[in-house]
């Protein structure tokens, strides 16, 4: 019905500016770029673009790490060329969300700056600043504040040697987490946004917003968290999901939100929340998020060493994961999907087959997620079927966590394990610049760009895949139609069948008496699925596979990698 909320219809495409389009042979994309490459958006029909970062930083995280929130990057551009990507959008009937990135700020924003100077400058307390563990010599091995690891290797802890304490970083040393408990930081953050929202920005996709809020105690003091002698621990634990993470959130929506909600998107990047934190951050009733992104799905085939350490999948985990997900979320709250962003693997590389069945595997894998209930997230060239980048050298990595993560383990692993694992983990190979078409750069760049193009983009790019009506691109035009029209894939309910087979993922969505049945192969094996009776004259929605499906009585039989819709009434 018309009272459900836009977004249950719409479909966001991301953009990492960095990797998009340079206009003027730096090497390193622009806001002209995605300008110029607005009808690519239009073509695939997708409702939302949403930005990471393009404003002022040093670029130590790619951006995440903020010097001025009110002003734009120079290697991307002017507010005017924002203003203008937003008025080109609005007139096309697309909406704009911008990253939001307030857990931290960079080192050399004038606040860090400014909290940094002495000890009893006025900003002070704006971050997280402590003296060393008791008894201990600051600034020695052991010494920090906590235990708490950074999500980039080390401590997350620095020691500044003219004021003698140390402040608190979960990510990049030039990351400092913004103290949220003081009321001076929580007011500066919300003008920013209304300052936003008032140059027609559509909405914000938060990032880490779920760890604004830390595990502290009465007396101001940190916990230490569980780890191995000697080593820092998970920093997660006592970072994320904090005691006021909802009252903040609510404060937010009052102070920003309320009176102009309606055309909005909120959505947050909570790495580490359960479906039921999940279900209280998005029930709308509660006034904090629309939608927020889960990690566990993208968790599933890392081992005990985490996202370097990559084992196959297993579908059964999968199915089951994202089937609690639909299910935790089915009467309150809202699912944000996805497979690909700026940090995870190519997902084609990854649940899929990038050799033999590229596009088979990345058609199924677009049409099982786009027909679960949520808001689909395109991440740029997952629409190409973009791949994994396969780098065979430390150099041409760019990634800061890589690299990090690299340093820190260099001693323990061998330079080809190195490189296996970072293949198979770093979040370059999402970075790679989109393959627009098969000259020397792909039409990223007419010079060098920041990281290395795929030498695949000789077959796979844009241009190839317009000219050919069953490509990736197409089939992901053709869901995202299916969104914007069908009421049963924007609001059915979701159920999970066969959650003991291991190569096919199988649901039905039921809206009144139509209900829709969705199989997906994950194996080049044939597969057949058993699906019961009824379904032998239903009609096929869409499907990756030219040729009619083939079902007999009560099974569905599969070729590699095939997906099929179908719907009965
Ligand atoms: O990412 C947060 C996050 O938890 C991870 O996905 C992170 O990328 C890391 O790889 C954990 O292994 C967000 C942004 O999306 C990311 O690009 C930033 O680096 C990070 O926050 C800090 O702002
Ligand atoms: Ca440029």
């Amino acid at each position: 019905p018309a009272d459900e909320p836009w977004w249950t219809r719409a479909v966001v495409y991301q953009i990492y500016p960095r990797s998009f389009q340079d206009t003027n042979g730096d090497g390193i994309g622009d806001l002209p770029g995605i300008l110029q490459r607005v009808d690519h958006l239009v073509e695939l029909g997708v409702d939302v673009l949403w930005l990471s970062p393009i404003y002022r930083s040093p670029q130590d995280d790619n951006g995440y790490d903020i010097s001025d929130y009110e002003d734009i990057d120079p290697a991307f551009g002017t507010l005017e060329d924002l203003d203008r990507l937003l008025e080109a959008l609005h007139e096309r009937g697309l909406k704009l969300v911008m990253d939001l990135v307030v857990n931290h700020t960079s080192d050399e924003h004038p606040w860090f700056v400014e909290s940094q100077s002495s000890t009893d400058n006025p900003k002070r307390d704006w971050y997280w600043w402590r003296p060393a563990r008791e008894g201990m010599e600051p600034g020695t091995p052991g010494a920090e504040p906590t235990n708490w690891g950074s999500f980039f290797s080390g401590p997350a802890w620095d020691h500044d040697e003219a004021t003698g304490e140390y402040y608190l970083h979960l990510f990049s040393r030039k990351q400092p987490d913004l103290n949220w408990e003081n009321p001076e930081v929580r007011r500066a953050v919300y003008r920013m946004m209304r300052w936003w929202l008032d140059r027609g920005v559509d909405g914000f996709r938060m990032d880490v917003i779920n760890l604004i809020s830390k595990t502290v105690g009465p007396d101001g003091s940190l916990p230490d968290v569980p780890a191995e002698d000697g080593r820092y621990g998970q920093p997660g634990v006592a970072a994320a999901n904090g005691p006021r993470l909802h009252e903040f959130l609510q404060e937010m929506h009052r102070e920003v939100f309320d009176g102009r909600r309606g055309g909005l998107l909120l959505v947050g990047e909570t790495p580490g929340t359960t479906v039921e934190h999940g279900r209280l951050l998005t029930d709308p009733a509660r006034h904090e998020l629309d939608m927020v992104f889960t990690f566990e799905h993208v968790s599933l085939d890392h081992g005990p060493g985490g996202r370097f350490d990559v084992h196959p999948l297993d579908l059964r985990d999968l199915k089951a994961t994202l089937g609690r997900w639909q299910a935790g979320l089915a009467e309150a709250g809202w699912n944000a999907l996805y497979w690909d962003n700026h940090d995870q693997p190519r997902i084609v590389s990854r649940y899929g087959d990038d050799v033999a069945y590229r596009r088979e595997s990345a058609t199924m894998l677009a049409i099982v997620l786009h027909l679960h209930r949520g808001t689909p997230y395109i991440y740029q060239g997952e629409e190409l079927g973009m791949t994994n980048a396969h780098f065979t050298s430390l150099e041409e990595y760019r990634d800061i966590e890589s690299l990090r993560w690299a340093d820190a383990e260099r001693d323990r692993l061998s330079e080809e394990q190195l490189l296996g694992c970072l293949a198979a983990g770093s979040r370059d190979n999402a970075r790679t610049p989109v393959q627009w078409d098969d000259t020397a750069q792909a039409g990223f760049t007419t010079g060098r760009p920041w990281i290395a193009v795929n030498p695949n983009h000789d077959t796979i790019n844009a241009a190839a895949e317009r000219a050919d009506p069953d490509s990736v691109f197409h089939l992901y035009r053709r869901l995202v139609a299916l969104r914007h029209e069908d009421p049963v894939v924007q609001r059915g309910d979701f159920h999970l069948l066969l959650p003991d087979d291991p190569h096919v993922y199988a649901f039905t969505r039921t809206l009144g008496d139509e209900q829709l049945l969705v199989l997906g192969s994950f194996s080049s094996d044939p597969q057949v699925a058993e699906v019961g009776p009824g379904w032998s004259d239903a009609s096929l929605v869409i499907g990756n596979y030219t040729s009619p499906v083939a079902t007999d009585g009560d099974r569905v039989a599969l070729r590699s990698w095939e997906a099929v819709v179908l719907r009965r009434t």
